[in-house]
């Protein structure tokens, strides 16, 4: 029997061990920290009661009855519970008698068991109605001036205010994360559907309806930290779960493959897209000589490329795009079963991007876009959410598929696994304070827990490392858990102690485990905790020999890549070829051009012609191929890889609607059409020439809330031109007003002309019909406001973008 309990319990005080207490003793000899007696002396006193308590403890484990269970376990997924003792009394484990001793600083003794608070509620500060003070809670006097001999005389060094002030200034910045350095986030829950229980013990699964609190966490990966939101670039999809049984954080990206597989090649990646060594150009952008010469020399990463070619890379919202945890992971029951899983996020907003153009304008017009999105949404109430979705299959299934769900350059086509919805995600509250919150929090892909387990995935294992491994820098020592934003709600119990900002007091005076003076406390949760998924490390079980290598699945590069490409709209597949087109336009070496068309040419015939076309090039030969037979894939074509497979709610809500006005307007169908945007959930701006008021047609007056100046319509996801005469003639003496009509044409987003402003489009070379005949399905005129149905023009801006315009090169 490894596990005892309660050994000291009943008995009492003083009573304890065999020895009578016959000898006399200096009564004061009990208070010694070195040395003493050999009997605990009278009860009769509290240091005698704790030092008998203490005797009584260490005499309850006469030996280490664990030992045995140590060596060559029966069934190693079974491990003993820890050997342990009830406290006799709520003091034994105290460091300190003197702990009744409270004042307003240390507070009354922490008697139940208890760690530091994971509610950040404890932490927040509010300082309404307070007056300032320094670090050491002085009440400050003046926060004008430093303290001066004399009005005109130097500063005196005794001035501790200025100093504490400037001292703390001089340290705000930390490093920022290697990658993904440009984030935002925000807080939020997670509510499962169901228990998923025959699948995993995971506890944020354990019954339907179940909340767990997270703080999720968008980031580009490239640029640094006061980068661009728009660059092309993946997205980071970070979710820490704060759950009952410890963090769990999935780290994930919004393309649900990666770029290689296996960590070795981690660095070489990064410092490949990351700005050049010699000139730290370009900034937030992969289009350049070291990125696609390093890419162009891994053909594993062709697939990632397609995703980061692709409009995917150019999210319109951190709001409308997928997220996906990319490695296989484990669920485990409490059966010890498990079952490979892929993890995947769907918006219900619904998957919606930029176009490049669109992009590169609001890098200048507002690099702050996403954030700013995320955070307007949800002070707006306009909470984003997310349904998170498994595919689930067996050790048997992925034998059989024809890659292997150890390569995180693959997917698992929905069609082949379908995706089994388990829960949403809702984000309701923004941080209080970006640096303590966002800046702070430390995802980690090797926070999981029990119920949650990794599989042999080489690229994981690596990361497994790495998160804590750039921590320690980033965060400035071993104790970066206890950041509140990082503090789990989990009690935290266990030995480290010390290192660097280390914030928890820990009572007693027991720091190592086995030991019998804490009561074995905190002892080893045993099968209880979080248990290691033993499966042998080769699926079929042959010898494992060391190596460095990859499974020879893993060296086809291609079939997927062209999966994405063929699962794609054809304005799809215009954008990616454009994408590769412009990326490696701008690549100086015209070797490395090439090189990147002759692998292209492993993917897509059409799609390599036509960026060779667009780089002005002649077709190269085909790259040579890593596999000699390429196993026939079990997809060809999958619906779910196309941006408008989730096309959203088909709602406007939190869509930006730009209604232009000026003086002279007609006030009556303005007044309807934002009435009933904004009744639809829009948000709806009067843009101006100029800040202040305009006055309409019939003298009612309207508050122009931003100027074609500040804001382009880049900004914006639909236009609404006035009606009204004079309004149309001033408009037009601004040359911003062709701009902006010409930018929501050729951006494909859905535009409205009341009565007068259809000469605006005549100005701006805008037809309404298409070169092909066709009617413009994105282009709404309305002669007056009595023949204005505000609903059809809402049902054009759901729409998003109307890709029949789409043209390559612009028409306007
Ligand atoms: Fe990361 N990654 N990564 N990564 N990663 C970091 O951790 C790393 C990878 C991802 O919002 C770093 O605290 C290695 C894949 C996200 O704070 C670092 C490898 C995926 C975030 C690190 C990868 C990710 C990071 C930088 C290859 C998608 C931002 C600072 C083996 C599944 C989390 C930090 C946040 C951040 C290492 C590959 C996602 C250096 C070694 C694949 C979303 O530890």
């Amino acid at each position: 029997m490894t596990t005892r309990k309660s050994g000291a319990r009943g008995r009492a005080p003083g009573k304890s061990g065999s020895k009578a207490k016959t000898s006399r003793q200096s009564d004061t000899a009990l208070g010694t920290t070195v040395s003493g007696a050999s009997s605990s002396g009278p009860p009769d006193t509290a240091l005698a009661e704790h030092a008998a308590e203490q005797a009584a403890l260490a005499e309850a484990m006469p030996f280490n009855a664990a030992k045995p269970s140590e060596y060559a376990p029966a069934d190693p997924t079974e491990p003993p519970e820890g050997v342990h003792e009830e406290m006799p009394s709520p003091t034994a484990g105290a460091s300190t008698l003197s702990e009744k001793n409270a004042s307003a600083k240390s507070g009354a003794a922490t008697l139940e068991p208890q760690t530091l608070p994971g509610s950040l509620a404890s932490k927040r500060v509010n300082s309404a109605g307070q007056a300032l003070t320094t670090n050491q809670g002085v009440p400050i006097s003046s926060n004008q001036d430093s303290l001066k001999a004399g009005l005109r005389g130097p500063t005196l060094l005794e001035d501790f205010v200025l100093r504490e002030k400037i001292t703390h200034f001089d340290h705000e910045r930390i490093p920022e994360r290697i990658v993904h350095a440009r984030g935002s986030a925000a807080h939020g829950f997670f509510e499962a559907y169901e228990s998923l229980s025959p699948l995993t013990r995971a506890t944020v699964f354990a019954d339907a309806g179940k909340k767990t609190p997270v703080f999720v966490r968008f980031s580009t990966v490239a640029g640094e930290r006061g980068s661009a939101d728009t660059a092309r670039d993946v997205r980071g999809f970070a979710v820490k779960f704060y759950s009952d049984e410890g963090n769990w954080d999935l780290v994930g990206n919004n393309m649900p493959v990666f770029f290689i597989q296996d960590a070795m090649k981690f660095p070489d990646l990064i410092h490949a897209v990351k700005p050049e060594p010699h000139n730290q150009m370009p900034q937030a952008a992969s289009a350049h000589d070291t990125f696609w010469d390093f890419v162009s020399l891994m053909p594993e990463s062709t697939h990632m490329l397609l995703w980061v070619m692709s409009d995917r890379a150019i999210p319109r919202s951190y709001r409308m795009m997928q997220g996906f945890g990319v490695h296989t992971f484990r669920l485990v029951n409490s059966e010890g079963e498990s079952t490979f899983c892929k993890f995947h996020w769907k918006p219900l907003l619904g998957t919606h991007s930029l176009v490049w153009d669109e992009a590169v304008k609001i890098a200048g017009a507002d690099p702050d876009f996403h954030r700013r999105d995320l955070w307007e949404a949800i002070e707006s109430g306009n909470y984003p959410e997310w349904e998170l979705g498994i595919q689930a299959f067996s050790e048997a299934d992925a034998e059989r598929f024809s890659f292997d769900v150890l390569d995180s350059t693959k997917l698992i086509p929905e069609e082949l696994v379908p995706v089994q919805p388990v829960g949403r995600m809702v984000l309701n509250r923004n941080p209080d304070n970006f640096f303590a919150e966002t800046e702070q929090v430390a995802f980690c892909s090797a926070h999981v827990i029990p119920g949650i387990d990794f599989s042999n995935d080489p690229l994981l294992h690596g990361r497994i490392h790495s998160y804590v491994d750039t921590q320690l820098t980033r965060l400035g020592g071993p104790n970066f858990h206890e950041i509140p934003i990082n503090a789990s709600i989990a009690p935290v119990h266990n030995n480290q102690r010390d290192g660097l900002h280390r914030q928890a007091i820990a009572r007693g005076r027991v720091a190592y485990e086995p030991n019998s003076l804490g009561g074995g406390c905190p002892f080893q949760a045993g099968a209880a905790g979080f248990v290691s998924f033993p499966k042998a490390i080769q699926p079929d079980n042959s010898p494992v020999d060391k190596v460095r290598g990859r499974p020879e699945k893993f060296a086809e590069h291609y079939s997927q890549a062209t999966l994405f490409f063929e699962s794609q709209t054809p304005q799809e597949q215009a954008h990616i070829i454009g994408g590769f087109r412009f990326e490696l336009s701008k690549v100086t070496v015209p070797a490395i051009r090439e090189r990147m068309v002759s692998s292209l040419r492993n993917v897509s015939q059409a799609l390599a012609l036509s960026v060779a076309e667009g780089l002005g090039i002649a077709l190269p030969e085909p790259m040579p191929r890593t596999i000699k037979r390429t196993p026939k894939p079990e997809v060809t074509v999958s619906k779910a890889l196309s941006l408008l497979a989730l096309p959203g709610d088909g709602g406007v809500a939190t869509r930006k609607i730009a209604i232009f006005v000026a003086n002279g307007v007609e006030g009556e169908s303005i007044t309807a059409i934002m009435d009933a945007l904004t009744g639809a959930g829009a948000t709806v701006r009067l843009l101006g020439s100029r800040l202040g008021t305009v006055t309409s047609e019939e003298g009612e007056t309207f508050e122009v809330d931003a100027t074609l100046e500040n804001s382009p319509s880049v900004l914006f996801d639909a236009l609404v031109l006035p009606d009204g005469a004079e309004a149309v003639e001033n408009l037009a003496r601004n040359g911003h007003t062709l701009e902006f009509l010409k930018d929501q044409y050729r951006h494909c987003k859905a535009i409205l002309a009341l009565g007068a402003s259809s000469s605006l489009l005549d100005k701006a070379g805008i037809s309404p019909q298409l070169p092909t005949g066709a009617e413009d399905p994105g282009l709404m005129l309305a002669a007056s406001s009595e023949a204005l149905d505000p609903q059809i023009f809402i049902t054009m801006v759901a729409q998003h973008r109307h890709p029949a315009r789409d043209s390559d090169p612009p028409l306007v």
